[in-house]
């Protein structure tokens, strides 16, 4: 087990706007692509999620007590402009002002997303990050962001680029639900990577007294076993899930290998890429300006070469085993005897993280400081009774796992200076709903009660070892 944490290290928990705060259609919000999505659908809804919107100032001190000294928070595009662009509503701007003051008063620190999976409906129907107008608005909507939250010192434009394009435009279980939409899939990352650098090179020209940076989710894939075959398997996938991103996020530029890989992709999947003049210039002057990183890491993956037709099958309810994922002329995706997988087919990897952390520092050394901004495992927690803490020790064992394996990276030069868990509370998942829980607080989404996970003792019991 880990056993102290290094001074001044960041030690948070992590949210999104749409998966806490409930409240979707308060104080004048306008609707993300979620909301008509999730009633036709009709499994599960946002609301009233973990009721954050009216519950945060319980939470935040629940962070403080147990330890944390920071929380990620992201801001819902739509409470601020309902359709994505026009006038701020000005009860969603408040609303913010209240909860980082909140944050900021009992010491926990926000870090604040500006998209979170969560575009507005309006938005959407224009073509969502595959309208290049879209990021206009989104340099907009930051700008006002940027100028009015000036207690926000620490900015992540977009969280996860890829999540959000492989599961709208590969995976399909995110609206709206394409399966292996390649061209589509590819021009959405370039999209949202053009509306992170023009933010980023904004932000950089206000002179504010505060940081920025974005933050992708990171996969490493392995191949099965070391034939040429496979290993190529592995390097095409992580060009597209990976490496692409990382490319245009700090080098500015997408380099040729990585490009001669893409294009490999694109050639057997009948797509293409537009990039546009000038949009290489606008990606290059960002790459040196991110002053951080956030990195989320969760899994890796182990591929083996695959020429068949594409197919997935997405685990969104917990069935071990009922997942599966081919792509064409890429690679299909197997598990590794030997490492254990969650009951969403995760496979629970921390040698990963280490692995991918060494890759970041040394391949892109403009990524500077690296925050792990997500981290954890969903489980069917059991409650017991209201006076029983919840045993959550598979959590705690991925936790310190992963922990460990970041501070060996740091141990070796990789400039690691914080963590946060995914999640500070049980929140409302994407694709999953409700009985995948992530929280260090367990949350009865009946009655909105919190309640204490020995995860949440034990995150406390390593704050403690933080020399202040
Ligand atoms: C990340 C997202 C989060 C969160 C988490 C867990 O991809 O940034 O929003 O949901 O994964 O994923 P899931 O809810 O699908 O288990």
């Amino acid at each position: 087990r880990v056993k102290s944490l290094p001074k001044n290290f960041v030690w948070g928990g992590a949210t999104a706007a749409y998966q806490v705060e409930g409240a979707t259609k308060v104080d004048g919000k306008g609707k993300t692509m979620w909301d008509d999505y999730l009633k036709a659908q009709g499994r599960f809804s946002p609301d009233p999620a973990s009721d954050f919107y009216h519950r945060y100032p319980e939470d935040v001190k629940l962070s403080h007590k147990y330890g944390l000294n920071a929380i990620r928070v992201s801001i819902a595009w739509t409470r601020i402009f309902p359709d994505g662009y026009g006038e701020p509503n000005q009860a969603g701007v408040k609303y913010y002002h209240e909860l980082f003051k909140t944050c900021i008063e009992n010491g926990v620190t926000p870090y604040v997303s500006l998209h979170h999976f969560d575009s507005p409906k309006t938005l959407f129907d224009q073509g969502d990050w595959l309208n290049r107008k879209n990021i206009d608005y989104f340099v907009k909507y930051a700008e006002f962001c940027f100028k009015e939250f000036t207690e926000v010192k620490n900015w992540f434009t977009i969280n996860e680029l890829i999540s959000l394009s492989l599961s709208q435009y590969i995976a399909g279980n995110f609206p709206p639900n394409h399966h292996f939409d390649v061209t589509s899939a590819i021009q959405a990352q370039h999209n949202e990577l053009l509306a992170h650098a023009k933010a980023v090179n904004l932000y950089k020209s206000l002179n504010l007294d505060g940081r920025i940076g974005l933050i992708h989710v990171l996969q490493p894939i392995y191949p099965i076993t070391e034939t040429p075959e496979n290993k190529h398997a592995a390097a095409l996938y992580d060009a597209f899930i990976n490496r692409f991103l990382l490319d245009g996020t700090f080098l500015g530029e997408y380099s040729d290998e990585t490009m001669s890989l893409i294009n490999e992709i694109l050639d057997k999947n009948n797509a293409k890429l537009d990039i546009q003049d000038g949009d290489m210039d606008i990606l290059k002057k960002a790459s040196t300006q991110n002053d951080y990183f956030g990195m989320n890491y969760y899994q890796s993956q182990f591929i083996q070469a695959y020429d068949g037709p594409s197919g997935n099958k997405f685990n969104g309810t917990g069935d071990k085993g009922s997942s599966s994922f081919s792509f064409h002329g890429v690679g299909q995706i197997v598990q590794k005897p030997g490492v254990p997988t969650t009951d969403w087919d995760w496979n629970i990897y921390p040698e990963g993280l280490y692995d991918i952390l060494k890759r970041v520092a040394k391949e892109y050394p403009n990524s500077k400081t690296i925050y792990i901004t997500e981290n954890g495992l969903g489980y069917k927690d059991k409650f017991v009774s209201e006076d029983q803490v919840i045993e959550d020790e598979p959590r705690i064992d991925y936790i310190d796992q992963h922990v460990a394996a970041l501070l060996k990276a740091r141990s070796e030069g990789v400039d690691v200076q914080g963590y946060f868990v995914w999640s500070l509370q049980d929140q409302f998942s994407w694709a999953n709903g409700y009985n995948k829980r992530y929280g260090l607080f367990y949350v009865d989404f009946d009655t909105q009660k919190r309640y204490v996970k020995k995860s949440a003792e034990w995150f406390k019991e390593l704050a403690d070892t933080m020399d202040k």
